[in-house]
């Protein structure tokens, strides 16, 4: 098609034109209609014709037609949201990783091929347009990621959601590396604007901080109310979130602050410019930015300021736009249920007990049962530093109301634990959701578990841990409220758009169907017995790694070497992961080859793949980050490995780098101490992917090696219980290092400066670290690890057992797609059927 001349609409509609009661209806659903969209997008909404149009005009326009589609569905599934008296889930969630958008939104609404079509016709590559897009990086690791596959799966499953979390204006920080170090750079995702967000300044909401309580005569009630100081606006921008070729789109509302008039004019009043333009920037700075700490909270203020910020703004929008003003409050968990997803929304339970008690003049204890059934919580953690305590003090000057209501809260709580228990003061201090060491301070577990109706873990073993080590007492007073739903990942993500090759190899196979019921892939297990299909499963991964190959020479000037076998490691940097054992390993096979025990010619030839964000604050995990890295230039640069090893590490590891890495990878290395990692997500993706786990008895692993079978799986270390057991006689990890004499050579080579030019300063805190500390047991489990690899290498060397495994690992893993964990949150925590 030629590039159309521009006409315009002839004159504007009047509101009250019959046209404009009309639904809206997308375009035509074939290549011209998609062209003539795409067209007009690019004249009116960029204000260019295709012949001046740069590829990031063109992004947008593409995006915008994409959405143009959608946006019928989405105003009618608004409506009858609002409408419809049917019950939603609201999922507050301070993280969304959601990856790049376009691909997800193409396949969601069936468009891949008219699109793909239409831009041919235009002239335009399409890998092209997708390499503008810039993800929206609004999360750290897991959680974060676990909020979007979950909405994802709502949407697809016609389940009525609200995703609710904020925008900020720079999300996680872009990694680069410097002489091997981490440098983190502002992730300014926004500076080219988005096209798939839709602010709505109409429908802002007036968020409070600071001042003071007061109580009143209210027609002869005393009554509290709060006298707050300032206030935010906070504007909610709307986000698509469209269903599986369901025709459904649900919302993400992400909310932004800005400063309000009103406090402006006061301060502006006073005649002082500068403080005036200096309270916008403090108000503006709320959404500002992600914080990078992924699991140690830094108990900061402004970190309370956006949490209570993004959570008051999300009651409130709730209550205004999607409950009737006549609706009876006392029925309001029928209308909603709250997920808390972790800690960090959990000051939304004083704030819904402020509402009903201060502005909807409820009674206490009617507010407080709403309250404990329009909550749940989610925990995602085992480490006792990521559970968040806010100081008193803190809270008490930011939200002075919020800190009586928690007061009161706790005074009831512990009057029941003492009616049911007796005067048992250390009982009744280990439960009290008022913590007093090292100071006063507010346990927002504690409270998230008291208000919840239900309080899950996030994998089978964690949710058994949180029960008998974390949360112990209160699941004694709770019976009934604690359970379990074991993480789940979107397929459609991260099989259909990550590994379309292996889609279609599946599609061959089973037919069309899986992608929403992914236990279907069970029929896969025949075809293991299968050489054609095992030959076709191998061609697959053979051409992911040559995509793989490309992306890493363009990305990261990296050449992936044929025939390897890619053994990859991909998730925050922390020790409890034990990056530092993965790279011991390899430490100890270079160590071999140069020290001539070992014939190179004899070692499997891998490729090493590391992906790690360190949070900037975190000097132990830089370390190991430097320390990945220069192992990396010695042993690339070493001939005497004769390339049969290569470590490599590309930078700013994120959603879209892992859309790569999994599909092209072997071997997925799932290695935290035993009892440490809640669940991992990553480890589901690899196995549907079709890799082998080597992994601990730790988080989903455990469920993983059940559903797929001791003999497909590389299972190593202590279970946690052992670990439990090593604490209690002493863990001394020197005494490993002096009887391992593989694991004494490979330490001293990193301690002998072979990695640092001879400079044995640089690492010489990892290694004593290691030696005289070792928190996760890195050396304990050292014998264990080397021994399980060795199993690998045989396993990798016969290909047809080694394809066979693989094949089986994705048909026995449908259990994880996050369907499945939606089903299982809707059937024993939120009870919302599908709805219209
Ligand atoms: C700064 C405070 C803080 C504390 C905890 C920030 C982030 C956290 C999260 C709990 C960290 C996190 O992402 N946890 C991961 O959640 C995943 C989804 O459930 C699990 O699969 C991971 O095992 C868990 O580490």
């Amino acid at each position: 098609m030629s590039e159309e001349t521009v006409t315009g609409p002839n004159g504007a509609l009047e509101a009250t034109h019959p046209l404009a009661l009309a639904p809206v209806t997308g375009p035509a659903s074939n290549v011209d209609g998609f062209v003539r969209q795409f067209l007009r997008n690019l004249n009116y909404e960029r204000g260019v014709p295709l012949s001046a149009s740069s590829p990031n005009d063109q992004y947008f326009a593409f995006a915008m037609t994409v959405r143009d589609y959608l946006m019928a569905r989405w105003l009618e599934d608004l409506r009858r949201q609002r409408v419809t008296q049917s019950k939603s889930v609201c999922y507050l969630s301070a993280e969304y990783l959601l990856g790049r958008q376009l691909d997800n939104n193409l396949l969601a609404s069936g468009l891949t091929d008219i699109a793909t079509e239409a831009m041919a016709q235009c002239g335009i590559d399409i890998e092209e347009l997708r390499a503008q897009e810039v993800e929206p990086g609004l999360g750290n690791g897991g959680l974060g990621r676990l909020a979007a596959c979950f909405i994802d799966s709502l949407a697809t499953m016609s389940v009525p959601n609200i995703g609710y979390g904020i925008r900020y204006e720079y999300g996680i920080f872009r990694q680069t590396f410097v002489d091997g170090q981490q440098v983190e750079q502002p992730d300014a995702w926004l500076e080219l604007g988005s096209p798939w967000e839709f602010p709505h300044p109409e429908f802002a909401q007036t968020i409070s901080f600071g001042g003071h309580t007061e109580t009143y005569d209210d027609e002869g009630v005393t009554r509290s109310r709060w006298v707050p100081s300032w206030n935010v606006r906070a504007v909610p921008y709307n986000y698509m979130v469209p269903g599986y070729l369901n025709g459904r789109v649900n919302t993400l509302r992400l909310w932004s602050a800005q400063a309000t008039n009103s406090f402006d004019l006061r301060v502006f009043n006073s005649g002082d410019y500068e403080e005036a333009v200096r309270a916008q920037t403090y108000a503006e700075n709320i959404s500002k930015v992600l914080y990078p700490e992924d699991s140690t909270p830094q108990g900061k203020e402004l970190r309370l300021q956006q949490q209570y910020f993004f959570v008051a703004a999300s009651i409130h929008d709730f209550l205004d736009h999607m409950v009737a003003d006549d609706f009876g409050l006392e029925n309001l968990a029928d209308r909603v249920i709250f997920q808390l997803n972790d800690t960090h929304p959990v000051i939304a339970v004083p704030e819904l007990m402020r509402v009903l008690v201060d502005e909807k003049k409820l009674e206490w204890d009617a507010a407080w049962a709403i309250t404990q059934k329009c909550f749940a919580y989610t925990c995602h953690t085992l480490l006792p530093e990521a559970l968040e305590v806010w100081s008193v003090e803190l809270l008490g000057r930011l939200l002075p109301r919020h800190l009586e209501i928690i007061y009161r809260i706790n005074e009831e709580f512990l009057l029941e634990v003492r009616e049911r228990f007796g005067d048992d003061e250390i009982r009744l201090r280990d439960m009290s959701i008022i913590g007093e060491f090292p100071e006063r301070s507010v346990r927002m577990a504690y409270l998230a578990t008291v208000a919840g109706a239900k309080v899950n873990g996030v994998a089978e073993l964690h949710s058994q841990l949180l029960r008998d080590k974390v949360l112990p007492d209160f699941n004694e007073f709770f019976p009934g409220k604690f359970t379990n739903v074991t993480n789940g990942i979107t397929p459609r993500r991260f099989i259909r758009l990550a590994n379309p090759e292996l889609s279609e190899l599946i599609t061959s196979a089973l037919g069309t169907g899986w992608l929403t019921d992914l236990e279907r892939l069970r029929g896969l297990e025949s075809y293991a017995e299968d050489p054609d299909f095992r030959a076709a499963f191998r061609e697959v991964k053979a051409a992911n790694k040559r995509v793989l190959s490309d992306v890493l020479r363009a990305r990261d000037g990296f050449e992936v070497s044929d025939g390897h076998m890619l053994d990859v490691m991909v998730k925050r940097l922390h020790e409890y992961k034990r990056q530092m054992l993965k790279l011991l390993h390899i430490v100890t096979v270079y160590e071999g080859i140069v020290s001539g025990r070992v014939d190179a010619a004899s070692v499997q030839p891998r490729t090493f793949i590391f992906g790690a964000k360190a949070a900037p604050g975190y000097a132990m995990a830089k370390r190991i980050i430097h320390l990945i890295n220069a192992v990396g230039s010695v042993v690339n640069a070493d001939e005497r490995v004769q390339g049969r090893l290569k470590v490599l590490f590309p930078q700013n590891y994120n959603v879209t780098l892992a859309e790569r890495l999994i599909p092209a990878a072997d071997l997925s290395e799932q290695i935290s101490l035993a009892g440490k990692e809640a669940s991992g997500t990553g480890n589901m993706k690899f196995a549907l992917n079709g890799a082998l786990t080597i992994g601990t008895d730790d988080g989903a692993n455990v469920e993983i090696r059940q559903l797929v079978g001791d003999d497909n799986f590389f299972l190593f270390g202590m279970a946690e219980p052992e670990v439990e057991a090593l604490w209690a006689r002493g863990y001394k990890p020197a005494e490993f290092y002096q009887h391992d004499e593989s694991l004494r050579r490979a330490m001293d080579l990193i301690a002998s400066g072979a990695f640092s030019g001879g400079d044995r300063s640089v690492f010489e805190p990892v290694v004593s670290n290691l030696l005289y500390d070792d928190r996760f047991m890195v050396l304990a489990d050292y014998a264990s690890y080397i021994e399980a690899q060795a199993k690998v290498d045989a396993a990798h060397a016969d290909e047809d057992a080694w394809t066979r495994s693989a094949i089986l690992n994705v048909a026995r893993c449908g259990f994880f797609s996050s369907d499945r964990s939606m089903r299982d949150y809707i059937d024993r925590i939120w009870h919302t059927p599908p709805a219209f």
